[in-house]
């Protein structure tokens, strides 16, 4: 009976957890796992530094040329020489919110970010490899701002919570695993200072990542929603969560701006999940190209894999995703127009076909008339 052992599924290998058992209850239950001093206090205060030193930056140049249009209409500025883009909200309502994306190119402190150790076993347990940043904000946050409520419940998969609990094929590597986890999107957040209630900390509704309706209360004020609850944290700590967890940011009541760093992770095929480049490749300057090691490099396109700012080229500075889409559209449209050229021609044989149908007829009543006369 040997055949029948052949025919029996190979054991499946239990791989090594790096996230205890605690924290995948946790983080199965509520969406999220707040971790503690994740960041060594060196690398904070070099990321806050440099949050520091670009703010009146930011602030400045915001409604500044060069611009381009991201996904959901998000009008940026793009910074040439740091290689970041920026926008400026206040949709929770309130005062103004600064979005910096592609923030990792701007300053060598945030190198310490991409392929950080910690942070990386965690990531690796909830996305399958090969893993590629998907997206990294710098966030500043005025006082009054609030991020309206978003997210929770049914919604696609980039962003859907997976539990998997069991052996799982891989397509990459071509052979079996156990995984619990298997998200798109994994969002991190880290805090650059102290974030107690006051002054904006994320807030989420534990458990909505599970949830089979979209939360019914109508507005995004996260103050009116029930079961929303703030996370605050100290320097150094981040908030590791699934972006199919409902969440916001409670208002800023204090005069000092929050400041956060958001990083997204998922696997490297399903690429920038930033609205600046939308479905296309996050940006990486060649200066920070440089600046990373191999490992580092795993984790990001190359500067020339596209998503490129194309300023120069294009007063309105779009990316080359866009770019390409243009060019695209613009194909179609030349298509199309030889198309149209092609069937105005036929229309006119048709007209002088049936004009000369007509014409013969004439000739031919007018003969048959003329012979009646004669
Ligand atoms: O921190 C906040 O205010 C909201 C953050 C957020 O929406 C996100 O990181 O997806």
């Amino acid at each position: 009976m040997d055949y029948v052992r052949s025919v029996l599924p190979a054991e499946v290998p239990e791989p090594e957890s790096s996230m205890n058992d605690v924290e995948k209850y946790q983080f199965d239950l509520n969406g999220y796992l707040l971790l503690k001093g994740i960041l060594d206090p060196d690398s904070v205060a070099r990321c806050l530094a440099a949050s520091n030193t670009l703010e009146d930056r930011i602030r400045s140049t915001i409604d500044d040329e060069p611009h381009f249009i991201g996904h959901y209409g998000l009008r940026y500025h793009y910074d040439e020489e740091l290689g970041y883009c920026s926008y400026v909200t206040n949709h929770g309502g309130g005062g103004s919110q600064y979005i910096v994306d592609d923030i990792l190119n701007a300053d060598p402190a945030f190198d310490a970010l991409v392929g950080h150790a910690a942070t990386m076993k965690y990531v690796e347990e909830l996305a399958l490899g090969p893993l590629r940043i998907s997206s990294s904000e710098l966030r500043y946050r005025d006082r009054g701002n609030i991020t309206g409520s978003h997210m929770g419940g049914p919604i696609d998969s980039r962003n859907q919570y997976q539990f998997v609990g069991g052996p799982f094929m891989d397509s990459e590597s071509g052979g079996s695993t156990r995984r619990d986890f298997n998200l798109l999107t994994v969002r991190i957040m880290y805090a650059l200072h102290d974030v107690p209630m006051e002054n904006g900390p994320l807030c989420v509704v534990p458990g909505s990542h599970k949830a089979n309706f979209h939360a019914p209360y109508g507005g995004k004020d996260p103050l009116k929603e029930p079961g929303m609850i703030g996370v605050p944290m100290q320097a150094g700590d981040a908030i590791l969560f699934t972006e199919n967890l409902r969440h916001g940011g409670f208002p800023n009541v204090l005069d000092r701006t929050r400041k956060t760093i958001h990083i997204c992770f998922g696997p490297v095929w399903a690429s920038s999940q930033s609205p600046a480049h939308w479905n296309d490749f996050v940006h990486v300057t060649e200066a920070a190209w440089a600046r990373y090691s191999e490992a580092q490099r795993a984790l990001l396109p190359p500067p020339s894999a596209g998503g490129t700012m194309v300023p120069g080229s294009d007063p309105s500075g779009v990316t080359v995703g866009t770019a390409q889409t243009i060019q695209r559209l613009r194909n179609e449209v030349a298509v199309l127009q030889e198309r149209m050229a092609k069937l105005e021609d036929d229309l006119a044989y048709a007209r002088r076909v049936t004009l000369c149908a007509r014409i013969d007829d004439i000739v031919r009543r007018l003969r048959l008339l003329t012979n009646r006369h004669a």
